[in-house]
């Protein structure tokens, strides 16, 4: 069905997911400043500490280590300090042919140095933090499936560059049934002149990055597993904050700032250390502003890690052995996507902990599209694995996922009863508890009365937010059943809620706009009437009407009379 999810067309296209987005996030333009202030879920914030506690590494275990010099850049070769890449106009037909392959300009990347420079992005006060003498080691695992070969090349490249030696265990590569001749014997005879040991395991069939990734972490030798992406550039000190969380404390899973390698030029675009993860209704991972509550908790240090409700998926370093502990990956998931959040949700519910270390910084190439297939369609793959985090960590904020892709709800989710299993062995705790200690900024309500469609009694048409932003006004269409747009929560604040925005009139006669949701009443504040049926304005004490004629599909405030126009049906269950 061409209606159901055709957003999901270009993988989970949330526009925080792409290129542009990575760009605005790292710019920190078009991420509302509102953001900082919701306060939807007011409740004490506190970091359960009673995890699966490891014992910290033994002492014979660890490296001594120096900092490593930066790399010199390489005369005139194109790129160097992680400038942009361009492209004479009479290449620009050759340029647009090669991006389709990898949905990234592979010309550009062609002509930059598998050793190129990159200035150093940290903070000043990053650079004179005292590390521990002794840390313990890493493998460095690279999963793929068709990556372009000077792409995974500098990865590795910038791994062993910026790595102190005795830390880096090893490189693990993992080729998930690619096509490509390069990845073939080439590779193979390439990788044996490295200076750092590096292997190479191929997976028989194409397993997705998830399954892909377990089997490079079975080879692991060191203690500590840092993934990365097949098209990443490390940085300057990128590591060593890293182990030092974990050595610390090894239920801490860490990830760096995830700077931005522009897709087009290369260039590498240093991203803010302003934003941390979430995710949407649609279980969407996304960036959102780091609120005042977290920069306080860290005492306005910006180098200081900071705690992140979830986690992109790509980059991250995690203790071997709390990661066995925690439940590694979920191998009912295929090809790409939820993963990130399944994870997030587990470290923190079980007891874990998952940060942004703002002094580590690797590039990564974001893309607006997969270049790769899906066998088995997108959207069966990128719904199935969301159901499967929905259904084993969110409880009943599942809810919200399946009310959004009704679609959802024909996708077999698989066998969940190990996850579930793995859950109650490592006692985690609810939903509940992660929303309100770890992410009471989320736009998922804690309590709700409703959650669906809102359809008006006379016409039978549903209100609709017509998938504009924040700030656009609320429209209604013929109720199609299929989520999205169409669903909406009462909560117990009185809001109504469709993911991020809320409905929020600020004068009698205006337009309702669909606007951040801020929690504090005031304009956003209905109250709904089971018995009349009206959701009434609490500020201009307006109810919401059906829109003027059929022409214009925009509902509006008018003083109550009781005309079905004013009736909404909604199976509101006031529980509280
Ligand atoms: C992000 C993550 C990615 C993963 C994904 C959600 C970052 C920077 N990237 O997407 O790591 O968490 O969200 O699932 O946080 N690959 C395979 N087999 C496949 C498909 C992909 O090996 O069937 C490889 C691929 O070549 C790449 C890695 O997995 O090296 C991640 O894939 P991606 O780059 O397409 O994902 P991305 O960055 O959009
Ligand atoms: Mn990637």
């Amino acid at each position: 069905n061409k209606n159901v999810n055709n957003d999901y067309i270009v993988k989970g296209n949330d526009e925080f997911r792409g290129k542009k987005a990575a760009i605005a996030a790292a710019l920190q333009k078009d991420i509302d400043e509102e953001d900082t202030n919701i306060e939807e879920n007011e409740v004490e914030h506190d970091v359960g500490d009673d995890g699966l506690m490891l014992p910290l590494y033994p002492r014979s275990r660890l490296k001594r280590w120096q900092p490593v010099p930066p790399v010199k850049p390489q005369g005139e070769s194109p790129g160097e300090m992680g400038k942009a890449v361009n492209i004479p106009i009479e290449q620009e037909k050759l340029m647009l042919d090669k991006f389709q392959e990898n949905q990234f300009n592979l010309l550009a990347s062609d002509m930059i140095s598998l050793n190129r420079s990159l200035t150093d992005v940290r903070f000043e006060k990053c650079k004179e933090k005292q590390y521990p003498e002794l840390l313990p080691t890493t493998s460095v695992v690279i999963v793929f499936h068709n990556e372009a070969w000077t792409t995974l090349i500098r990865t590795i490249w910038s791994t062993i560059n910026r790595s102190p030696r005795p830390l880096l265990k090893e490189i693990i590569l993992v080729d998930d049934a690619s096509e490509k001749e390069h990845l073939g014997k080439k590779l193979e005879d390439y990788i044996k002149t490295l200076s750092v040991p590096t292997r190479l395991f191929r997976t028989e069939n194409r397993s997705g990055l998830i399954r892909a990734r377990l089997l490079g972490a079975k080879h692991v030798k060191g203690d500590v597993i840092t993934f990365l992406d097949a098209h990443c550039e490390c940085t300057e000190g990128w590591l060593e904050p890293l182990l030092a969380r974990i050595v610390k404390d090894r239920s801490t899973v860490v990830c760096p700032i995830i700077d931005v390698i522009s897709d087009t030029t290369f260039e590498y675009i240093q991203a803010s250390d302003m934003t941390w993860g979430g995710f949407n209704w649609k279980l969407n991972f996304r960036w959102y502003r780091v609120p005042e509550r977290e920069m306080a908790r860290r005492g306005g240090d910006r180098t200081a890690p900071l705690r992140t409700p979830t986690m992109a998926g790509g980059l991250f370093a995690i203790d071997k052995d709390y990661f066995y502990k925690i439940g590694s990956y979920d191998e009912g998931m295929d090809i790409w996507g939820g993963e990130n959040l399944e994870m997030s949700f587990r470290v923190w519910q079980c007891g874990g902990r998952l940060e942004i270390v703002p002094c580590s910084h690797v590039g990564h190439v974001f893309r607006d599209k997969s270049p790769y297939s899906f066998p088995g369609g997108v959207q069966n793959v990128v719904l199935h694995n969301a159901a499967r985090v929905a259904e084993v960590w969110m409880d009943e904020w599942g809810q919200f996922y399946y009310a959004m892709n009704p679609g959802a709800l024909n996708v077999p989710v698989g066998d969940v009863t190990e996850r579930k299993a793995l859950r109650d062995r490592l006692k985690c705790k609810s939903f509940r508890w992660y929303l309100e200690n770890i992410y009471p900024e989320s736009q998922m309500p804690l309590d709700y009365y409703y959650l669906g469609e809102i359809r008006n009694a006379e016409t039978s048409n549903c209100l609709d937010t017509l998938g504009g932003k924040a700030g656009q006004a609320l429209g209604m269409g013929y109720c199609h059943g299929m989520g999205g747009n169409q669903v909406f929560a009462y909560t117990k604040r009185k809001q109504i809620m469709s993911d991020d925005n809320c409905l929020d009139a600020a004068h009698p006669r205006g337009p309702i706009k669909l606007i951040r949701c801020h929690g504090m009443r005031g304009n956003q504040e209905w109250t709904y009437d089971t018995k009349t049926r009206t959701i009434k304005h609490t500020n201009t004490g307006m109810c919401l009407d059906k829109p003027e004629s059929t022409d214009v599909w925009k509902p509006l405030l008018r003083a109550c009379d009781r005309s079905r126009g004013q009736q909404w049906l909604m199976q509101v269950d006031f529980k509280w």
